[in-house]
């Protein structure tokens, strides 16, 4: 029986893609390096210095670990600055809906995502109230595809994994739900999180009742 709900957070609850490839894009034109919406998207769901070193194979260069930490600090400022001007309009359309259902139905509800910033976004969407467990970027080491962070939502909502349901939006976030025995909800193409139990294009398509459904809860 379906009792708990995690969720990914960049990309299936807020849109934070476009300021990611904003602050990368400045750090890589300064750098003198290429960087598209292609590469940009390959770094959906992957933590920061996973994320420098997709650029920089991308671009066939290699740097030390020190250089590497600087570049994704100086990446990271502009991204939290760029947060400044997120608001509470700012969730994907059908996502405050269908956590608004969740908490009036009952369900315990988790954030699993792999970004640091994780706290700082929900604040400026006003978003606290609808998760009981924060899972972020500070709270395992093994990030997707690895199940660590799902798992930490599970045993923090005291459910097992076979009782929750977990939302992403990302290749390696599928994964890590299938590696750790999660149902999953796929919001995206078919090329990108297709391997799913369940898909959706968008948010706005992902409903409590299709959801519900599906899973037959
Ligand atoms: P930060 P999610 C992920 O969040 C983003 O999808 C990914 O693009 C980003 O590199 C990662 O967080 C780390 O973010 O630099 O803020 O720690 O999709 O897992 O919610
Ligand atoms: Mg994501």
């Amino acid at each position: 029986m379906i009792k708990g709900f995690i969720f990914d957070l960049d990309g299936v609850i807020t849109d934070t893609a476009a300021s990611h490839y904003t602050a990368w894009k400045k750090m890589s034109d300064e750098m003198g390096w290429d960087f598209d919406h292609k590469v940009n998207d390959k770094l959906r769901g992957i933590s920061r210095m996973d994320s420098i070193q997709v650029i920089l194979d991308h671009n066939t260069t290699s740097l030390s670990e020190e250089a590497k930490a600087e570049l994704a600090a100086k990446k990271n400022d502009l991204y939290v600055a760029s947060l400044e001007n997120m608001t509470s309009e700012d969730y994907l359309p059908g996502a405050k809906e269908l956590l608004i259902h969740l908490r009036t139905e009952g369900f315990s509800v988790a954030l699993g995502s792999a970004s640091k910033n994780a706290i700082k976004v929900l604040k400026q969407l006003n978003a606290n109230a609808f998760f009981d467990v924060i899972g972020d970027g500070n709270s395992v080491s093994k990030s997707k595809p690895e199940p660590d962070i799902f798992l930490y939502g599970a045993e923090k909502l005291n459910l097992q994994p076979a009782e929750c349901i977990v939302f992403e939006d990302a290749e390696s976030g599928i994964d890590a739900a299938k590696a750790g025995g999660f149902y999953s909800v796929g919001i995206g193409p078919k090329e990108r999180v297709g391997h799913a139990d369940l898909r959706f294009d968008s948010m706005a398509e992902a409903t409590l009742f299709e959801v519900k459904a599906h899973f037959k809860n």
